[in-house]
Parts: C-alpha cells; structure tokens; sequence
C-alpha cells in the first residue's frame, strides 16, 4: 500500500466512523462503536500496524496521518456526546424528569415543642436536679382532692376563688394540681419530693392571660425540719436554670386554705435584670407562682404527722412562665394554630420528614 491508498482508507474509516456516530442513539451504543473503531482491530490500529512492513523514510509521513485520523474520529464522537447528552437531557425536561443541581433542595419541615412542653421539660429537669420526681393525677377529680383534702370543706368561701366546671357524676374538672398533693402524700408517704405537672381547668372568661384550659407544675416537699427558706432556695435554683441567669426571689403574703403561711413568690424581671421595664411594669418584679408552707391539716390527710414533718408547696402557672419566657403576649395564642407564636429557633426539633 502506498502512501494515498492508506490516507484513501484512513478518510473512508473516519467517514464510516461518522455515519456510524450520527446513527448512535444513546451515548452507550456511541462509546461502543467509538471503542470499535479506534480499538486494536479498528482501521486506525490497523494503519498504525503496517507501519513496521513500510520503508522507513514513508514512516513519519504515515504515523501523521493515522494521528490526524485518529483525533479527527475522537473530536467527532465527542461531538455527537454532546449532541446526545443535550437531547436525551431535553426529552427528560420534556417528560418533567430533569435534575437541576442549582435548583434549591426541597424544604424539609422541622416541628417545634410546643412552648408549654419546653418550659414544662426545663421546669422537671430542674427540679430532678434536686431530687424531686414526677407524678400525675387525674383531670377529671373527686372534689375530696380538688377540695376537701386540701383543707377547702363544702360551702367554704374559698372554693369561689377558682371557677369550677362540675361533672355530671359528682366530680370536677380539677381546677390546679394541688390535689396530687395528698394523693403524693398517701402513696407515698414522708419524706417526700414530687412534682405534678399537668393540665388545669376554670370556668373562666377568656381575656390576654386567663385560659379555661392552662397548666400548672405542682411542688411538693416533705421531710423533717423543712422551713421557708428551703422553699425560697428550691424556686430560686429552678427559675435560674429556667430562665438561664442569675435571679432574685421575694415573697408576699397570700391566701390559700391549703398553706400557712401563704405566699406569691416573685423573681426579679427576666428581661430587664429588675431595673424596670413595660413587661413588670417598671416595678423590676414579676409575680411567678403561690406557695407556701403545707398546712398541717392536709398533711394530715395525706397520712403525715405534722408534729413531726412540715413541708412547702408551690403551684407554678406553666402557661403564663412559658409566656413570658418566650415573649408572647396573648395566652389563647398557645392554643391557636399560629406558628409565629408556636414555632421558636431554640425549641426547633429534627425534620418531620
Ligand atoms: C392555685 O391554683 C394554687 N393551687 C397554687 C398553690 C399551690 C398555692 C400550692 C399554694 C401552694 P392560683 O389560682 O393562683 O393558685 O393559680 C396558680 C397559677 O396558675 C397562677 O399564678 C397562674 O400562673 C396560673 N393560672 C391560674 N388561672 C389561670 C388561667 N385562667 N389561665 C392561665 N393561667 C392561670
């Protein structure tokens, strides 16, 4: 063969080569048949082979030509890789298919605990520290709890301080978690460290702060020697860790049957250091929770000896601390479906899906 028959063959490979890559379908079928044709039996190599069996001055000239060719032939089938890659990515557009790397992932929903759960969690976990244990007791209660046992008998004035839904069957909606008190105490007698979170229930006009459905975290502890300054250091310790700063406490006298003496505690304002401000009404204080030291009539009824164990209680109004504790402003906004209010970065949990 001499030099213009073996370019003859080289163009006739290359345009074989494009007949064949122009009717290649999918990019596989074309990188079969470029591996075929620029592969050790494919016409190139078989050009590159005789160059042993040519007179040495014809070699160069012939090994430029195979080169040529065989660049020619991988510029053409890279070509119509693109050209195949553009249309099958078209047809997938067209059938709704097409990944798009620059378009934004799908939003992942995360859910958020609820405000009351969060402060409710904070409230346990704070006074797990310090040993007090969680029980429950039941919404609907007998008013021996809600009542009776709490030092609170039929026809006392009391009972008008809470606004009570009655039940059909004699029992009430409780109206606070003081009846896990006495339960507490006859199931498990003295000394003594529990907590009763829990829904409470009032037949209430429903205005900013007043919900007829709120909770409250019950405090009880039982032992010897127990004294108002173990119920000031116990609150004291809690809302630190709740609120995440140092803080302040004072009580003020106040009445209920079921304590005595009988207090509210106030902290000083979380979000002005107790320097003022519109939130405590510039008096540097915000009323938090009553308690007091447990009257020694119900510690009677819980089965305790008062002449020998005294104790505090505290009924911490979970829903108003959330409040303020997150800055919302309206109480019937945590009963609503409004995720502005709801939905909190600090209390932001794992995508739902
Ligand atoms: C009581 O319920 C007493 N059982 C608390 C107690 C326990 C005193 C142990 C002494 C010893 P009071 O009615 O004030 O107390 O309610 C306690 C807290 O529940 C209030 O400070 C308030 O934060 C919350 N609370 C009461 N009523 C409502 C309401 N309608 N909506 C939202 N929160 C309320």
């Amino acid at each position: 063969m001499d030099l213009s028959q073996i370019q003859q063959s080289l163009d006739a490979a290359a345009e074989e080569a494009g007949r064949a890559a122009a009717a290649a379908a999918t990019t596989d079928e074309l990188r079969s048949i470029e591996s075929r044709v620029l592969g050790k039996s494919g016409p190139v190599a078989g050009v590159m082979a005789l160059m042993k069996s040519l007179p040495g001055d014809q070699r160069g000239a012939v090994g430029k030509l195979a080169n040529e060719t065989k660049k020619a032939i991988e510029a053409l089938f890279a070509a119509r890789r693109e050209e195949l890659k553009h249309a099958l990515a078209a047809g997938d557009q067209a059938r709704g298919a097409a990944f798009d790397p620059t378009l934004p992932g799908p939003v992942r929903l995360r859910g958020a605990v609820h405000p009351v759960t969060a402060v409710q969690w904070e409230v346990e976990d704070a006074l797990a520290r310090m040993g007090f244990v969680a029980v429950s007791g039941p919404e609907m209660e007998s008013d021996y709890y809600n009542f009776e046992a709490l030092n609170i008998p039929a026809m006392h004035p009391a009972r008008d301080m809470q606004d009570t839904f009655h039940v059909d069957n004699g029992c009430v909606l409780r109206t606070h978690t003081s009846p896990c008190q006495v339960r507490a105490m006859e199931r498990f007698g003295a000394p003594l460290r529990v907590i009763a979170p829990g829904r409470c229930f009032r037949y209430e006009t429903l205005d900013a702060s007043h919900e007829n459905t709120f909770f409250q975290v019950e405090g009880l502890m039982v032992d010897r020697g127990i004294s108002v300054a173990n119920l000031i250091a116990v609150m004291r310790v809690m809302l630190q860790q709740v609120f995440r700063r140092e803080l302040k406490v004072r009580l003020r006298p106040g009445y209920f049957p079921f304590v005595e003496p009988g207090f509210e505690l106030d902290m000083s304002c979380a979000l002005c250091d107790g320097k003022g401000c519109p939130v405590c009404k510039r008096s540097g204080w915000v009323e938090v929770c009553p308690c007091g030291m447990v009257h020694p009539n119900v510690l009677r009824f819980g089965g305790i000896d008062p002449a020998e164990f005294t104790g505090f209680a505290f009924g911490l109004g979970l829903t108003r601390l959330a409040m303020m504790k997150y800055g919302i402003a309206d109480i019937r906004l945590l009963n609503s479906a409004d995720l502005r209010a709801l939905v909190h970065p600090e209390r932001l949990c794992g995508p739902l899906i």
